[in-house]
């Protein structure tokens, strides 16, 4: 519990430092797009769950709210990640919002595989997957047509952001298989540590992409109309 402990206070801490280094490093000052403070959001968000993973591996609160709190970060944060991807493809805000709801519904019944017995379990992650399966499938499909007739520094942007959800995202469900809830041949601290490692990628990587590219993007999808939002 010290080393789960140890690794939650550093995810939260890199998780704060992700949106200080976001709100004071990049030139957002001028920004007043809501969207724009999706990324730093995030990492807030991620930020207070860690600490409460922490306090509850620490002993602090007297009960273990760990999956809880990854869960519910989870709910919060990951439809508001494929909310920006798509918007920053300049996808219609139809497909935003279905993609945020395949999203929202892959975590739910990801609760359900995690917390669930027997059948009810697997029932659950057989939804998740799905849903998961709708996500991706959004991704490579509409909005990547969107992005497809993007200004280059937005297009650009838009397929580095794609590209880091794909790849880091798959990991997610291959972990948990793994891990404790799944066949259990992984350990709870190694599970916590490589959970800590993708979420920090998908989340502050993220954030980074997007805070070297604020400028560009910024001008171009001025100057290019974007679709909503
Ligand atoms: C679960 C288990 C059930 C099946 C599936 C899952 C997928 C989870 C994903 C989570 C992504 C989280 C991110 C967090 C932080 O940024 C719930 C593990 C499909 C894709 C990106």
């Amino acid at each position: 519990m010290v080393l789960d402990a140890g690794v939650f206070a550093l995810v939260a801490a890199t998780m704060f430092a992700g949106t200080v280094g976001f709100v004071f490093a990049f030139d957002t000052g001028d920004q007043q797009e809501r969207v724009y403070w999706i990324p730093p959001v995030v990492t807030t968000i991620a930020g207070v769950a860690y600490t409460v993973m922490w306090a509850s591996a620490s002993g602090l609160l007297g009960m273990d709210v760990i999956t809880e709190a990854r869960y519910i970060d989870w709910l919060l944060t990951t439809p508001l990640l494929v909310y920006y991807i798509g918007w920053i493809a300049g996808a219609s805000a139809s497909t935003r919002y279905r993609i945020m709801g395949a999203d929202a519904l892959m975590i739910v019944t990801g609760y359900v595989a995690e917390t669930g017995a027997g059948t009810i379990k697997w029932v659950g992650f057989a939804l998740s997957s799905v849903f998961f399966a709708l996500v991706l499938y959004y991704l490579v499909s509409e909005i990547s047509d969107a992005g497809e007739g993007r200004p280059p520094a937005v297009k650009s942007a838009f397929l580095n952001l794609r590209d880091i959800t794909l790849f880091l995202w798959v990991l997610f469900p291959l972990v948990w298989l793994l891990g404790p809830a799944g066949f259990g041949l992984m350990g709870f601290t190694d599970y916590v540590l490589i959970y800590g490692l993708l979420d920090t990628g998908a989340k502050v990587g993220f954030e980074g992409i997007v805070g070297f590219r604020t400028e560009s993007i910024t001008t171009e999808t001025r100057e290019s109309t974007p679709v909503g939002a």
